[in-house]
């Protein structure tokens, strides 16, 4: 085991015994959603995996170590400490380790501690893609890299229209990760079950979702899959509302001037502000829904 790595002993327990287990992000909590919602709706998310016979590993940097399961303690911690905890993608990691710094993990640094950790299956909210403007800005995230290369199994509720969702797909394609649709043909776009975009496959179980995974796996193909699986019909959001809230969100990052790490935290701050606790209900609902489907299919793939 790796000296930076540190794996709880319930997280260690389950993978030496081939236990489902499913691996969440902490970007969600410390930028994500504000304090105490953040912590409340972690735990929840923790309990719903425990609910679908899964055991769930928060993962998080703390003091320079990579966490693989983190104690509600740390999870408060990371909630309380929000934005003053540095948002951690794939470059980050050499520096805050070295420092002995918190980092909170987005779904590239999540993916890269879960695969040292050996746990294939991660639920979160939405994923970084290709922003809007990229062919000038270049602003492509580090998700879509770390998909391309890390093998684990990605379950989301597709990708915020702060993106550019046509180009997010190409790249994806290019880099040959498989963008499934679970039990829908069309790409979710978080808050809406629809995007007017297709997915590669529509896959309707957690037991082919598990199948269709370990072949990759066993292929050797490098990589992970990225499982989109839309918000229930009862919480989505009006298009109309968010779409018009988003189009503002980025009008005021581009007259402000924003860029880097910044411009995905920023626009998902601005799209909550405008639109109020409904698009913060829709995400914690889709958050939950995510985790029920990521349990079941990580419970599907430790019985293959
Ligand atoms: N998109 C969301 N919610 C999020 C994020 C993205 O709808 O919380 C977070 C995730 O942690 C994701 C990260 O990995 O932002 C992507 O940031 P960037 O675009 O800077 O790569
Ligand atoms: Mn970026």
């Amino acid at each position: 085991m790796n000296k930076y790595l540190s794996i709880s002993s319930e997280v260690q327990e389950a993978i030496k015994s081939g236990k489902p287990v499913v691996a969440l992000e902490s970007t969600i909590i410390s930028h994500g959603m504000p304090y105490p919602q953040n912590v409340e709706t972690a735990l929840r998310v923790e309990q719903t995996i425990r609910d679908n016979g899964a055991i769930p590993a928060t993962i998080a940097i703390i003091g320079g170590k990579l966490k693989a399961g983190c104690t509600p303690e740390e999870i408060e911690y990371l909630g309380k400490k929000g934005q003053d905890v540095i948002k951690a993608s794939r470059r980050d990691l050499p520096v805050l380790i070295a420092r002995g710094e918190d980092g909170a993990t987005t779904v590239t640094t999540t993916m890269i501690i879960a695969a040292m950790a050996g746990i294939k299956v991660f639920a979160t909210g939405g994923i970084g893609g290709v922003h809007r403007g990229a062919e000038t800005s270049m602003d492509i995230s580090a998700d879509l890299e770390e998909l391309a290369q890390t093998p684990v199994m990605v379950i989301c509720a597709g990708a915020k229209s702060i993106l550019d969702l046509g180009l997010t797909l190409e790249y994806l394609e290019t880099k040959g990760v498989p963008v499934i649709g679970y039990q829908t043909e069309e790409l979710p776009a978080f808050y809406t079950r629809k995007s007017g975009f297709g997915v590669d496959y529509r896959i309707d179980s957690p037991e082919e979702l598990a199948l269709a995974f370990k072949a990759k796996l066993d292929l050797g193909l490098h990589g992970g899959m990225l499982v989109t699986n839309p918000i229930p019909e009862e919480f989505s959001m009006d298009a109309n509302v968010i779409n018009k809230a988003i189009d503002e969100a980025i009008d005021e990052a581009n007259k402000l001037g924003i860029h880097g790490k910044q411009t995905t935290p920023f626009l998902l701050a601005k799209v909550k502000d405008l639109t109020g606790g409904d698009s913060l209900a829709a995400n914690i609902q889709l958050v939950l829904n995510n985790a029920r489907l990521a349990a079941r299919t990580a419970t599907a793939l430790s019985n293959l």
